[in-house]
């Protein structure tokens, strides 16, 4: 739908209500009809935003989780590493097919310190919540006679 990123970007009005979500670690079944598989294999899951659960993020309590590493290996899963996939679920993006993507089915192996969001995922993400606001500023100010986006002013 790139015909809205345009228009998006002129009329989109940034307020949005203060989003929260659960985070919560569960072993076994845990009457979401989505029951954890012990050690190994799910790591986790998390709802797409809305009402009830909504936006909610389960972590698979039988899992060897650090908080210490960022990466997800065969033994041990990063909360970090797990967490920022789930998150984007919480936000409202489904899977994506480009690999090295967070939205990528598999979780990424290793998030490095100097982890910067691939482009995909910020597309995604840009998509659905609009470009950063404070970049949107400096762009508003540099189109301000409004003629690029026609209409509306
Ligand atoms: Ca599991
Ligand atoms: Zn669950
Ligand atoms: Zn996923």
């Amino acid at each position: 739908m790139n015909e809205s990123l345009g228009t998006s970007r002129s009329f989109h009005i940034f307020y949005y209500p203060t989003f929260r979500f659960a985070v919560l670690f569960f072993s076994g079944p845990h009457y979401d009809g989505y029951p954890f598989d012990g050690y190994g294999t799910v790591l986790a899951h998390a709802f797409f935003p809305g009402g009830g659960r909504g936006g909610d993020a389960h972590f698979d309590a039988d899992e060897d989780w650090t908080t210490e590493e960022r990466t997800v290996s065969k033994y041990r899963a990063s909360v970090f590493a797990v967490a920022i996939h789930e998150f984007g679920h919480s936000l409202g993006l489904s899977h994506s097919s480009v690999e090295g993507s967070l939205m990528y089915p598999w979780y990424s192996m290793e998030i490095p310190s100097d982890f910067r969001l691939p482009i995909d995922d910020r597309v995604a993400i840009q998509h659905l919540y609009g470009p950063n606001e404070d970049r949107l500023n400096q762009s508003r100010f540099g189109l301000s006679d409004g003629k690029a986006y026609g209409k509306g002013f």
